[in-house]
């Protein structure tokens, strides 16, 4: 049956498959100077946002993304306290960061300030953390943000990219992830959005592995996630370490934590370290 104009549809033809959410209005749309950013009313996701026709969160499900995002990164680091974002401009990555009381400062550096204007308007929860003293908002470029960075200026880098097509190609590229390896401190670690395990494995997964043990990165591990609203509804980030082993955390804090998640728990992080045997054979080198 075909779809009509009341669903949303994601395309992904290479695997000719679609993720469609049923949709009751479209609250917002801009051509920013970077990309076209809309915001829809739907049925059973609450809002959705959408950057040039490609998914980016709903207010039912983003939970499962941010807190894979940030808090296996921050309890593997052994004391983080400055992070660097890059992208991230609807900020849900930003207030899972800002959870962890040992965070001191947390700046953010997302190219288009139309995603957070939208943010603040259309996932007021998502931004309910954005006067913490700790955090700074700039609308900028982030690769120029970190080449420009001091050595040693940050413990963690989270990078909460689109796809690497268009303007966050030059975040899956080595260049980039060299400036990273310098702006971290020795024990910094560098965490990833890295699409999904089922169909980007070869195209993205592998090649960005790759790129980080080039760009100097000690070790390399992949964690992955359920994501239903991202093609395949598998998802995946990277985690990348300067000295320490991104597959061990403090498992003690993590079991501890003093916030309240839906989805991360010491041992939802445990297994979401587990390399499935298609990954393992893909990314064994
Ligand atoms: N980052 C987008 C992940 C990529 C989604 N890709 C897609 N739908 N084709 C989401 C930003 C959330 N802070």
């Amino acid at each position: 049956m075909a779809l009509d104009n009341t669903w949303f549809s994601e395309p992904h033809p290479a695997s000719g498959s679609a993720f469609s959410l049923q949709i009751e209005e479209r609250l917002f749309a801009q051509q920013s100077p970077y990309q076209y950013v809309e915001v829809y009313a739907t049925v059973g996701f609450g809002n959705l946002m959408v950057i040039d026709g490609c998914v980016m969160l709903s207010q039912r499900d983003n939970f499962l993304y941010h807190e894979m995002l940030v808090h296996p990164a921050l309890f593997t680091h052994p004391d983080p306290r400055r992070v660097l974002i890059i992208g991230g401009g609807d900020c849900g990555t930003l207030r899972e960061v800002l959870k962890h009381p040992g965070v001191e400062q947390v700046v953010q550096v997302d190219i288009d300030e139309v995603v957070t204007r939208a943010a603040e308007q259309y996932f007021p929860e998502l931004c309910e953390s954005n006067q913490d003293p700790r955090a700074q908002l700039h609308f900028a470029d982030g690769i120029a943000w970190v080449q420009n960075a001091a050595p040693a200026s940050y413990d963690i880098i989270i990078v909460d990219s689109t796809d690497p097509i268009g303007p966050a190609e030059g975040l899956f590229a080595a260049p980039f992830l060299q400036d990273c390896l310098r702006a971290l401190a020795d024990t910094g670690l560098l965490v990833q959005q890295s699409e999904s395990p089922l169909f980007h494995l070869e195209s993205i997964l592998k090649p960005l592995q790759r790129t980080l043990y080039q760009a100097g990165f000690a070790a390399v591990h992949t964690l992955h996630f359920p994501q239903c609203v991202y093609p395949s509804g598998w998802w995946t980030v990277t985690l990348a370490t300067k000295t320490g082993d991104p597959t061990r955390f403090r498992e003690q804090d993590a079991a501890a934590k003093p916030f309240v998640t839906d989805y991360y728990n010491v041992d939802i992080h445990r297994a979401s370290l587990a390399t499935p045997e298609l990954m393992r054979r893909a990314l064994a080198e």
